[in-house]
């Protein structure tokens, strides 16, 4: 049995917003002391983690000197090789600045426009220059708290022609970079735009490049609005849009809680890593979780670790599950195919057509079937309770 170890080849990684954030709430102010982007990446290395994304700003301060900026890109960078660290991911963040109150590729203000352009090409840069090769758009600000303020479709095509614009730079530059939206229903404004996986899939169809562009769904924001986080991601995994996830967990109906990964729905998280690894999804495992407000650093690594921990746990009762006989019996019942029907379906023709409507299906006996899926969910929790 294995010790659920992290290994580099788990692909597990952090932000350093996640175990760097102070502990700041609406309500009060921070209960840690800032560590350094080195520090981070060293405590990263000390649980285990294989790579290490960020912000511009959360690497570069905005107000930063170039020297100061030298001073920090050289430390990182130390701390990054004495840790086998990498950067798998980098963003902008184009929500913290008082500028992008309205948002930023959205605003009503082309200047905020053009910045939120500027600020994320050179954010771009930083990225690539510690190896990047996805970079998130997570438009926090984009969307209004009333709709009397800014037309829906105006802003649609507003974010349509910033995304143009910055894949004309990725290409432009030569940069080896996939795109992936990062859609969030709502939290900080009263409603952002593109609120879930299904909204940015249909956008990405509507852009110059849909081919550099992807999703980067996360845990708690399709489970905040109430939905089933695990059909986006196949959804997205269906279109081959899966560029990136965030992991974390979260009650729904509640404020943006970002807790570690599995904390509050086991079930649902063993069912998220087993369809990640029965299809053998093969990108970073990003945590975009916080310890919990009343820790300490050695919490934070508790917390960091526990996410990796619960993950390769599961991974582990997925293969459980996938080797189970009676589950797999149960499976093969309820896909049982005796392929009676397959010359009249599949492919459409006209002969095909005709043959199905007059076919009688005896829908009335067919509905008689019993599914044993009772069973199959029971046996799946027992898997999770660990006593099978
Ligand atoms: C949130 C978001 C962010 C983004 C991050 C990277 O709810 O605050 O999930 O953490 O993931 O800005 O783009
Ligand atoms: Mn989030
Ligand atoms: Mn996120």
């Amino acid at each position: 049995m294995s010790n659920f170890q992290p290994l580099p080849e788990h692909k597990f990684t952090f932000g350093l917003w996640t175990v760097g954030s102070v502990g700041r709430d609406p309500f009060g102010g921070p209960v840690r002391d800032p560590k350094s982007s080195a520090d981070l990446v060293r405590l990263l290395g000390e649980v285990g983690a294989y790579g290490v994304n960020y912000h511009d700003s959360d690497l570069i301060p905005v107000d930063a000197t170039p020297a100061e900026a030298a001073a920090i890109k050289k430390d990182f960078r130390k701390a990054l090789d004495e840790t086998g660290l990498v950067v798998p991911m980098a963003t902008t963040d184009l929500f913290r600045d008082a500028v992008f109150k309205d948002g930023a590729f959205t605003s009503n203000d082309p200047k905020v426009r053009a910045y939120a352009l500027q600020k994320t090409m050179k954010a771009m840069d930083l990225g690539v220059e510690f190896g990047a090769k996805v970079y998130v758009f997570w438009g926090g600000r984009e969307g209004t708290e009333s709709d009397a303020t800014k037309n829906p479709v105006e802003a649609g095509k507003r974010f349509r022609e910033a995304l143009n614009f910055l894949c004309g730079y990725a290409k432009d530059q030569k940069y080896d970079l996939k795109f992936a939206l990062e859609p969030k229903p709502n939290e900080p404004r009263g409603d952002i735009y593109l609120a879930t996986v299904g909204h940015a899939l249909a956008f990405i169809n509507t852009l110059d490049h849909p081919e550099m562009v992807g999703v980067n769904p996360e845990v708690a924001h399709e489970t905040m609005a109430g939905l089933n986080f695990l059909h986006g991601v196949a959804q997205a995994w269906d279109a081959g849009k899966l560029f990136h996830i965030d992991l974390n967990d979260q009650n729904p109906s509640r404020y943006d809680q970002d807790f570690r990964f599995g904390a509050v729905n086991p079930k649902n998280a063993f069912l998220l890593v087993k369809f990640l690894e029965d299809v053998k999804y093969n990108g970073s495992r990003h945590f975009d979780a916080h310890a919990y407000r009343t820790e300490d650093y050695e919490g934070v690594k508790d917390f960091a670790r526990g996410c990796m921990r619960t993950y390769l746990i599961l991974k582990e009762k997925a293969a459980r599950w996938n080797a189970d006989p009676d589950i797999q019996a149960l499976v093969a019942e309820i896909n049982a195919d005796d392929g009676s029907l397959a010359p009249l379906t599949g492919a459409y023709s006209t002969e095909k057509a005709a043959a199905l409507k007059s076919r009688d299906l005896q829908p009335a006996s067919l509905a008689l079937r019993g599914l044993p899926y009772e069973r199959l969910d029971q046996l799946t929790i027992e898997v999770l309770l660990g006593v099978r």
